[in-house]
């Protein structure tokens, strides 16, 4: 087997571009001829976990589960990108101590809150500001930031990095790794 398997964690609110990258990533391995996977946290919580809310024990129990599966990805060789708020630091670091040393790349969508609620694609935003989703990451709950993670990606005012510019910070990463 060429491709030895690993976990990249995308970390970030809502909106800060997290599915965007894993889109980005997957094309750029892709074209580097790696096998990959995306777990996406909205995704999965329409299937595998369609019975969590948003509480902070369900959202522990959504991270929990999205890293068992993709360190079964991971083990059978493939790349797993999960792009997952997973806004508490613990349940990141659970995970972390799940996987062999080096396996799991944690990757910071630095997105200042501002840009994310200005873009809203969803308008899940405005949606939490009127008082209509309780416990919104970032407006009515805690977003706890990774202290040392593998890989940050800020928004530098409004020079705006290409999907495609931070795809190849994390591809780079994993090349001299
Ligand atoms: C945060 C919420 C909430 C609340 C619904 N808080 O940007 P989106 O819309 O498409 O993706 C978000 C998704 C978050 O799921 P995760 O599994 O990534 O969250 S966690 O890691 O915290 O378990 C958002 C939408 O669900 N959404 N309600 N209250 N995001």
């Amino acid at each position: 087997l060429q491709q030895k398997g690993c976990v990249i964690w995308i970390t970030g609110l809502s909106g800060s571009g997290k599915s965007t990258l894993a889109c980005a990533l997957t094309r750029g391995l892709h074209s580097g001829g790696k096998l990959t996977y995306v777990l996406d946290g909205d995704n999965v919580r329409h299937g595998l976990n369609r019975d969590l809310t948003f509480k902070p024990e369900d959202r522990a129990e959504n991270i929990r589960r999205i890293g068992e599966v993709a360190k079964l990805f991971s083990d059978a060789g493939i790349i797993c990108i999960a792009s997952v708020i997973s806004p508490y630091r613990s349940d990141r670091d659970a995970i972390r101590s799940m996987l062999p040393d080096g396996d799991f790349i944690e990757v910071f969508m630095d997105t200042p809150l501002g840009v994310c609620e200005a873009r809203d694609p969803k308008g899940l935003y405005k949606l939490a500001r009127a008082g209509k989703i309780k416990g919104f990451t970032g407006v009515d709950d805690p977003y706890e930031p990774p202290l040392n993670c593998e890989i940050v990606l800020e928004q530098e005012g409004d020079k705006c990095p290409s999907p495609e510019d931070m795809a190849e910070k994390v591809i780079c990463y994993l090349d001299v790794k």
